[in-house]
């Protein structure tokens, strides 16, 4: 087993990765950017060193500053997480270059699978079925404007490159093709330096739908089953949930056993995820592959009783996985929550700054992750992402309760959260029956709040607010408890309600 991991990363995905790791008796080294001196990563971690200035091109994306820091602290592995060089296959040949172990794929895997077009022409050799479309780049927009006519509109057009989104383009009839195909040939060089786009048929209102996958190597491949991942706000997942609530055994063994193929015909080792779409008829169809450890991967942990953290670092260590997939079998149900950094009121735009005060949830069902806590700065430098909120229980339904109750008891004073997306969402009627598809979210957040409220509510609320504002100032000024600051929270939250 490893001795020591370097994990280059850094809030909280960095915070989870130093957990396992301390758990397994593996010492951990975090590195941190002039702007997360005082990030929780930085102090729970054993020994920390700093890469650079807070842009991450300038640190946590500068390999040569992590090897370093790798040879002089004397790491033998290191994690990569999410996002920054997780899926850069230069990471794992920079690894291999100096007899570091890359807890993940190798780099010929990750440009097996990572490019859109690679990962497609795999999965047809797989027999993993794809969206009908075009194997490779578009070379000659005329033969794939013939593709698409005789395929019937609508049609995306999408960037090899791509995720995200970016390089994306619908199109709805013959007459806007050449022009679609401009924008986001444009828009593909513009975001990724990589102007190839394919073409693939439009799927109405699909659900996003993924299985993780472990492979050691030694030749096993398991499934741990599916999360569904179909509430996203703009490409950007907002709640995950496992197992998916329109699942079936006889569908996750089939979409279990694809992704496997899959991850064999790519030479794959260690977590890896492939992504579904799936239409109102239960096909699926491939999209991609995440050659990464996720955001979203402790849904799936809360109903396997695995840590996929651990399972990772044991596959690295070149330990063969000690269960087959056929005995994996979801337990109860889970939920998690992304709460962000940002304004609801102004277009979800990032909202850092210090945090106050803050209350974390707790109590049965409750998992919280998270690089936070009172007193510290949010940085304006990287994404939001302040806490994953993560609930399980035996139903859909008692999951979403101790959601609720989670989000009830959870405050934070200083900076603007999405915390009421989450409750708009746990109380609309689709979403509890689980009627979603990836635009869903989208179209809801298009409509006008529900339930707008009167002006006499209005009025009888600022009366409240008075009384409490009131009444939290006699308390702090009697008795200046440390608690009195959660409690203010606690009613200055109640009060956002109210109004
Ligand atoms: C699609 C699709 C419908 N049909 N492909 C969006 C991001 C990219 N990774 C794949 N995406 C989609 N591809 C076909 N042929 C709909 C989407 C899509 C989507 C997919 C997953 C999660 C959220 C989404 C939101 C809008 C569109």
């Amino acid at each position: 087993m490893f001795l020591k991991i370097l994990i280059a990363n850094r809030g909280e995905i960095a915070v989870r990765i130093l957990r396992a790791c301390r758990e397994l008796g593996i010492r951990s080294v975090a590195v941190f950017s002039d702007v997360d001196r005082n990030s929780l990563h930085v102090r729970l971690a054993d020994e920390a060193y700093p890469i650079g200035p807070a842009p991450s091109r300038e640190s946590y994306l500068r390999i040569d500053k992590i090897m370093d820091v790798a040879r002089s602290a004397g790491c033998d592995a290191i994690h990569p997480g999410y996002g920054f060089l997780a899926e850069n296959p230069a990471l794992p040949r920079a690894c291999a270059d100096r007899g570091v172990t890359f807890i993940g794929p190798s780099a010929d895997a990750m440009e097996a699978l990572g490019a859109k077009t690679a990962g497609r022409q795999l999965a047809r050799r797989a027999e993993v079925p794809t969206v009908p479309g075009t194997q490779d780049a578009i070379e000659d927009p005329e033969a794939a404007q013939e593709l698409a006519r005789s395929m019937g509109y609508p049609v995306l057009l999408k960037a090899v490159a791509g995720g995200g989104g970016k390089g994306m383009r619908l199109v709805d009839a013959d007459r806007d093709f050449a022009a679609a195909f401009r924008d986001a040939s444009s828009e593909a060089l513009n975001a990724f330096g990589n102007a190839s786009v394919y073409l693939e048929k439009y799927l109405e209102r699909p659900r996003h739908i993924e299985i993780q996958i472990l492979a050691d190597s030694h030749g096993r491949v398991v499934s741990l089953g599916e999360r569904e991942c179909s509430v996203q706000r703009r490409h950007q997942k907002v709640i995950e949930e496992a197992p998916s609530p329109i699942m079936t055994p006889e569908l996750r063994k089939r979409m279990g056993d694809a992704a496997v193929r899959l991850a064999r015909a790519g030479g794959y080792t260690n977590a890896g995820t492939v992504e579904f779409l799936v239409d109102a008829h239960y096909n699926f169809y491939f999209l991609e592959v995440n050659t990464r450890l996720q955001v979203e991967h402790p849904v799936t942990e809360q109903v396997t009783g695995l840590d996929l953290v651990k399972l990772q670092i044991a596959i690295a260590a070149g330990h063969r996985l000690p269960f087959a997939w056929e005995t994996i079998t979801p337990r109860g149900h889970a939920m998690e929550v992304r709460l962000y950094a940002e304004d609801p009121e102004n277009n979800f735009f990032p909202s850092p700054g210090k945090i106050l005060s803050r209350h974390a949830p707790s109590g049965p069902g409750i998992r919280v992750d998270e690089g936070v806590y009172e007193g510290w700065t949010v940085p304006m430098d990287y994404d939001p992402l302040l806490s994953k909120l993560i609930a399980w229980g035996n139903s859909r339904e008692e999951t979403i309760a101790r959601l609720r109750r989670a989000l009830d008891e959870y405050s934070t004073a200083g900076i603007k959260t999405n915390l009421a997306l989450f409750r708009r969402i746990l109380a609309e009627r689709d979403f509890l029956r689980a009627e979603i598809h990836t635009k869903w979210l989208d179209e809801l957040l298009r409509r006008p709040q529900p339930a707008a409220q009167s002006d006499a509510s209005r009025t009888d609320a600022a009366a409240v607010a008075a009384a409490l504002w009131q009444a939290t100032r006699n308390g702090a000024a009697e008795t200046a408890k440390p608690e009195s600051r959660w409690k203010h929270a606690g009613r200055h939250q109640q009060l956002e309600r109210l109004l």
